[in-house]
């Protein structure tokens, strides 16, 4: 059991390119639930150092890492699909995908074209420093490029781990309800920027753009909120203004 969010990782950590045939095992030690308090502080502080060499490392080679954050299902693979179709030529995009089990997402990444390194977490709820760490030693990004980190679908847990990375976004939809900033406030308050996806279902769906506009600013004022759909196109052109914006001031 992992003392920090409560998953469990006991069948380890598989690190694999769509293709690659020999996965890396990665085995985890736990120690007894009784010392939860000490060895939350302790594993994200672990997390915290790596995350740290991670961000440096990637700053160093002027990467913009964006660590894509959701519930299953909100289209966060449909959404970096179609912007690595639509600014291809223009941005060098590389992604790292996050899931418990499978290469499905890998798969669906690779068949744009752009280079990437699926993770695979078995029982673990989400991504950590030292997993993004090993994935770039595969992954190998270039110089001046942009990293997608699409984490495991999860709205509690992938909040409490840094990567590394350069700014967190998370992609919510709005088939998932209004009240998500309120109910799962580290996920809102700790993202810099809210893609509100699917907005071409909302004639079908109770969901009110200004109420959920007025939770999400309740639990983190300054944040940026895009609607967009990821299937049909709508507004995305702010999400890609807001990527040109980041990657500049890298
Ligand atoms: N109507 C509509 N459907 C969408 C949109 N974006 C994604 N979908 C659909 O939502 C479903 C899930 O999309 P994915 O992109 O796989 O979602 P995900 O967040 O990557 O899912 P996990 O990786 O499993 O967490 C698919 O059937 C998509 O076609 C959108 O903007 N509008
Ligand atoms: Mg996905």
């Amino acid at each position: 059991m992992c003392a920090t969010c409560g998953c469990s990782d006991e069948t380890g950590v598989r690190v694999s390119e769509p293709g690659h045939a020999h996965p890396h095992e990665h085995e985890h030690s736990h120690a007894p639930e009784t010392r939860t308090v000490t060895l939350e502080h302790d594993v994200l502080a672990k997390n915290d150092r790596q995350a740290e060499v991670n961000r440096k490392s990637l700053q160093d080679k002027g990467i913009l890492a964006i660590n894509v954050m959701s519930s299953p299902g909100s289209g966060k693979t449909t959404l970096l699909t179609r912007t690595i179709l639509d600014l291809a030529g223009e941005l060098t995009v590389s992604v790292v995908e996050g899931d418990q089990e499978t290469l499905l997402d890998a798969e669906r990444i690779k068949a744009t074209g752009a280079p990437v390194v699926q993770i695979n977490t078995g029982a673990g709820c989400h991504l950590d420093a030292e997993m993004l760490d090993r994935a770039l030693a595969t992954l190998a990004p270039p110089r001046d490029s942009l990293l997608f980190i699409e984490n495991v679908g999860n709205l509690v847990c992938p909040a409490l781990f840094d990567l590394g990375e350069s700014h967190r976004a998370v992609v919510m939809s709005v088939t998932e309800g209004p009240d998500k900033p309120l109910k799962y406030p580290h996920m809102f308050a700790g993202s810099d920027l809210i893609l509100l996806n699917k907005i071409d279902l909302l004639p079908y769906v109770d969901f009110d753009v200004d109420d959920f506009l007025r939770d999400a600013r309740k639990v983190n004022p300054g944040v940026t909120v895009l609607p967009v759909s990821a299937t049909t196109g709508e507004n995305l052109s702010t999400w890609y203004t807001w990527l040109r914006t980041r990657r500049v001031c890298t």
